[in-house]
C-alpha cells in the first residue's frame, strides 16, 4: 500500500485543507482580499474566505478553505512512539512498593513567568484529567507541587531538599521561544548543581512542544497535549525503576 496521502475534503485524495489566521487590518473586502493573497503565497488554489469576523479593533479572523498539491509521506514521518508498558495505579503502586522500597518523590512546577498551572496540577492532583486521577493519587508516589512563576534555583534547591526522583515542569506560554529557553536554563541549572548520580529524571509538559527535542533541551522525556496522569505515572515506574536508564541512586 502507498504510503503517500493528500489531505481529504470533499472527494478522497482532493487536497482541500482548512486553515485559520488574523491579520491586522479592519473587517472590508480589501481584508479579504489580503487573506486570499496570503493563502495564494501559502500554496492555497483556489481558495475561498469561508469566514471572516472582526477582533477587535483593526483586526480579522478568517477561515480559508482551498486546495494544496502537497503530498505527504507517511514513510517520513518522524514521531516518538510510546515505549514504556502502560500501569493501572495498582501496577504503578506495587512496583513503586516492591522495587523502590520507599515513595517515589516527585516535584511539580511552572517555571518563569508561567502560570499557567491548569496542565500540570491536572498531572499531579487527585482530580486529574480525562477521567483519570492525578499522580496525588497514587499510593506510593510523594507529589510535591511548587506551583506557578517558580524561580528555577528555588526548584533546584526543592528538589534537593525533597530528594526528588522526578522533576515536572510545565511550560505553556510559547511567546518567543519562552518554553524552550526556560527548559534549557532548568535543565541547565540541575546538571550544574547535581552530580548525574543525584540528578532527578526531569520532564517537562505542555501543548507546544515537539516531543523529539528532548536531547536539545537537555530533559529526560518531554509530553505534549493530552497527556494523562496514568502515562506520566507509567514513564515514570519505566524509567525510574523497571527499565533505569538514569543514573539516579539505585532502588
Ligand atoms: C486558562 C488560560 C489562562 C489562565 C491560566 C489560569 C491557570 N491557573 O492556569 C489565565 C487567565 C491566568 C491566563 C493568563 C495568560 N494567558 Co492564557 N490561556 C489559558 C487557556 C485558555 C487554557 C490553558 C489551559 O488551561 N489548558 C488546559 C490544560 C489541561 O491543558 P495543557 O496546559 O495543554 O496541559 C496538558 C498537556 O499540555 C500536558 N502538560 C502540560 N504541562 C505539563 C507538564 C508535565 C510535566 C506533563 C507531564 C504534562 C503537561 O498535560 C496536560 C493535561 O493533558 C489557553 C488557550 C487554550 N485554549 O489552550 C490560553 C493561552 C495559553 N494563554 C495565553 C496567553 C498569551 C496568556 C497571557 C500572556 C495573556 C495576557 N496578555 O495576560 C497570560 C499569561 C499569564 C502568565 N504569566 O502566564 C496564550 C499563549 C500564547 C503563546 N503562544 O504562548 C494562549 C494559548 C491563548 C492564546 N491563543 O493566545 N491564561
Amino acid at each position: 500500500m502507498s504510503t503517500v496521502v493528500r489531505p481529504y475534503g470533499d472527494t478522497t485524495g482532493d487536497g482541500m485543507v482548512q486553515v485559520s489566521f488574523t491579520l491586522p487590518v479592519p473587517a472590508d473586502k480589501r481584508a479579504e482580499g489580503a487573506a486570499l493573497q496570503l493563502a495564494a503565497k501559502m500554496g492555497l488554489d483556489p481558495a475561498m474566505v469561508v469566514h471572516a469576523k472582526q477582533m477587535g479593533e483593526g483586526f480579522t479572523f478568517f477561515v480559508v478553505y482551498g486546495r494544496v498539491n502537497h503530498l505527504v509521506d507517511l514513510a517520513d514521518v518522524q514521531v516518538v512512539e510510546r515505549d514504556f508498558a502502560l500501569l493501572s495505579a495498582k501496577e504503578v503502586n506495587t512496583v513503586v512498593k516492591q522495587r523502590l522500597r520507599r515513595k517515589l518523590v516527585v516535584v511539580g512546577a511552572c517555571i518563569g513567568t508561567d502560570a499557567h498551572t491548569v496542565g500540570i496540577d491536572a498531572i499531579l492532583n487527585v482530580k486529574g484529567i480525562a477521567g483519570e486521577k492525578g499522580l496525588e493519587y497514587y499510593r506510593e508516589l510523594r507529589v510535591v507541587n511548587l506551583g506557578a512563576q517558580v524561580a528555577v534555583p528555588d526548584l533546584v534547591e526543592a528538589a534537593r531538599a525533597e530528594k526528588a526522583d522526578a522533576v515536572l515542569v510545565s511550560q505553556v506560554v510559547t511567546q518567543r521561544d519562552a518554553h524552550l529557553h526556560n527548559t534549557r536554563e532548568m535543565s541547565a541549572a540541575f546538571r550544574e548543581a547535581l552530580p548525574a548520580k543525584d540528578r532527578p529524571l526531569l520532564v517537562v509538559g505542555g501543548p507546544r512542544f515537539d516531543e523529539l527535542m528532548t536531547g536539545e533541551l537537555g530533559v529526560d522525556r518531554i509530553f505534549g497535549r493530552g497527556t494523562t496522569p496514568g502515562e506520566v505515572a507509567s514513564y515514570l515506574v519505566h524509567a525510574l525503576i523497571t527499565n533505569r536508564t538514569h543514573d539516579r541512586r539505585a532502588p
